[in-house]
C-alpha cells in the first residue's frame, strides 16, 4: 500500500487550523461527540421507530472464510477447550447431577471485528483527543480508552446513507472516494435528510464484498473506498455535531488521502480533534436492502461496546430498530 503513495506531508500540517472540540466538555472528557447524545436525542431516535423491525450490525466472528481485518492484524480465533470429547475420554469435570458443558476461548484484536475505537486509539503530535499525552497509552490506555464509551453506551437517531446504491454498484471500488456533499446528495435521493446530531451510518458495500470475493482480491493493493479529507468536510462534521460515524469498511475512510498521501487523516481530523466516535467493520447490507424496500432510512440506533478496561477499542453488535 504505502509504496504506491506519493510523498506525504505530516498529518499535523495537513490538519493545521482545523477545528477541535478539546476542552468543550471539560478537561477530563473521554467520550467526545457522545456528549451530544442527550436525553432529547435519545427521544428523537425513539420517535423514528415506526415499524418495530430490528437489525443487528455486527459481522459474524470467526467466519469460515476468515474475518476482514486491517492488514497486519490477525483474524479472531475461537478455540474450543471443553466439549463432549473430554467426557468421552473421562477428562470432563463431573458435577453432582452429571450436567456437562462446552467452553471456548476467544483470541482477538479488539479492532478485529465490528468495533468501537477508543478516542485515543489514533493520534499525532504525541497528543490524543482532548490533549491527553500519548504516553498515557503505554501498557494500556489510561486516558480516552474505550471504557468510558462502553460505560455510557450509544443511543440516538441513526441515518443510513447507501453510497453504493447511490452510485448504482454492489460495492464501491478500491480507492473510490466521496465527500459530505455526496452524502447529502445520496440522502436527498433516498428522500431523507441528515440532521444535526445524527449517528451517521454509511454503506459502501465493501465489507459485504469480502464474503463474495476471493480474499486475495479483497486485500490486493489494500486501499479501501471511503470518505476523503477536506477542510470543508471537517467543518461540516463539526457544524453538524456528528457524534458517531459508522461504516462497512475496516477504517471508516479511504485508506490514504489521494491528494496528500497521508494515511487515515480523518482518524486524526474527526476522532482525535473533534471526538467523533468511530464504529468500523459494520454489516449494513441487510439493513440497506430493507431501507430501500420500505423507504425508511432513519431509525433508533443503539450500541453497547464491551467494557474493556484500558482498551483501545471493543467489539460491538449494534442494534437498529426501525
Ligand atoms: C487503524 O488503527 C490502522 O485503523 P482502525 O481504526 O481501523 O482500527
Amino acid at each position: 500500500m504505502a509504496g504506491s503513495l506519493r510523498a506525504e506531508i505530516p498529518v499535523t500540517e495537513l490538519l493545521k487550523d482545523d477545528p477541535k472540540n478539546w476542552g468543550r466538555w471539560g478537561p477530563d472528557d473521554e467520550v467526545g461527540g457522545l456528549n451530544f447524545l442527550t436525553s432529547e436525542e435519545v427521544l428523537r431516535g425513539v420517535q423514528s421507530v415506526k415499524q418495530g423491525k430490528t437489525f443487528t450490525l455486527q459481522i459474524q466472528m470467526c467466519h469460515p472464510k476468515g474475518d476482514p481485518v486491517w492488514p497486519g492484524r490477525k483474524d479472531p480465533v475461537r478455540i474450543n477447550v471443553m466439549d463432549k470429547g473430554h467426557y468421552m475420554c473421562g477428562k470432563g469435570p463431573v458435577f453432582p447431577g452429571h450436567a456437562e458443558y462446552a467452553d471456548d476461548v476467544l483470541f482477538m484484536y479488539l479492532q478485529g471485528s465490528t468495533q468501537y475505537d477508543a478516542l485515543g486509539h489514533v493520534w499525532c503530535d504525541d497528543t490524543l483527543y482532548n490533549g491527553y499525552d500519548a504516553r498515557t497509552t503505554a501498557g494500556g490506555m489510561t486516558k480516552a480508552s474505550v471504557l468510558p464509551i462502553a460505560e455510557r453506551g450509544i443511543v440516538g437517531r441513526g441515518i443510513l446513507i447507501d453510497m453504493a446504491r447511490h452510485r448504482g454498484k454492489p460495492w464501491l471500488e478500491r480507492a473510490e472516494t466521496f465527500s459530505h456533499e455526496d452524502l447529502m446528495a445520496a440522502a436527498e435521493k433516498q428522500g431523507a435528510k441528515i440532521e444535526k446530531h445524527d449517528i451517521l451510518i454509511i454503506r459502501t458495500g465493501w465489507i459485504g464484498s469480502y464474503y463474495k470475493r476471493e480474499k486475495d482480491e479483497f486485500y490486493k493493493d489494500f486501499m479501501e473506498p471511503g470518505l476523503t479529507y477536506s477542510k470543508e468536510l471537517v467543518k461540516w462534521f463539526h457544524e453538524m455535531e456528528i457524534p458517531n460515524l459508522v461504516t462497512d469498511t475496516i477504517a471508516n475512510e479511504i485508506t490514504a488521502d489521494p491528494v496528500s498521501g497521508v494515511v487515515l487523516p480523518l482518524h486524526n481530523a474527526l476522532m482525535r480533534n473533534l471526538g467523533v466516535t468511530f464504529t468500523e467493520i459494520a454489516a449494513l447490507d441487510d439493513l440497506a436492502e430493507d431501507c430501500a424496500k420500505d423507504g425508511q432510512w432513519t431509525f433508533l440506533y443503539t450500541a453497547a461496546p464491551l467494557k474493556v478496561v484500558n482498551g483501545t477499542g471493543a467489539p460491538v453488535n449494534p442494534v437498529v430498530i426501525k
